[in-house]
């Protein structure tokens, strides 16, 4: 069993449309645990700085106008083998291409607009929860229906 922490973002476009709760619920009866959360407007310089790996690209400038348009959602998910659980559980970038019971494939329609963000990588998670959370925002703690989600 590997625990591990990932970072997840309901953007803008989930917020608007009263997504957090159904997106918040997948990831609780999954049996993640939410050890941070707060709602934020991304600023622009956050913005550049999460999505660095994409400067230049085309559709940098209206992913910047788009993250920063609106109140988010951030939050540190916790659990067994989080970040591979958290992208399938997201589907694929594009909703169109992503799968029917991801989060993407039931409730997107555009790339531009494709409702949430998690970490690729532990070492993405790392960065990013370091943008969002400070270390005392992020709390340990134990739920107490741990022992019926993990085996010995
Ligand atoms: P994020 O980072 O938002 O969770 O998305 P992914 O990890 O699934 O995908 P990504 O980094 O490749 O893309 C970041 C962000 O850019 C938007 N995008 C992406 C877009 O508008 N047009 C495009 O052609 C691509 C590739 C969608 C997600």
């Amino acid at each position: 069993m590997t625990k591990e922490r990932t970072f997840a973002l309901v953007k803008p476009d989930g917020v608007q449309r009263g997504l957090i709760g159904e997106v918040l619920s997948r990831f609780e009866r999954k049996g993640l645990k939410v050890v941070a959360m707060k709602l934020l407007v991304v600023t622009e310089d956050l913005a550049k700085s999460y999505y660095s790996e994409h400067i230049g690209k085309a559709f940098f400038e209206p992913l910047i106008r788009y993250i920063t348009s609106g109140p988010s959602v951030a939050m540190v998910l916790e659990g067994d083998e989080a970040v591979a659980v958290v992208r399938k559980m997201m589907g694929k970038t594009s909703p169109i291409e992503a799968d029917p019971g991801t989060i993407r494939g039931d409730f997107g329609l555009h790339i531009g607009r494709n409702i949430i963000h998690g970490s690729d990588s532990l070492t993405s998670a790392e960065r990013e929860m370091s943008l969002f959370f400070s270390s005392d925002e992020i709390v340990d703690f134990e739920r107490t229906d741990e022992q019926w989600l993990y085996g010995e």
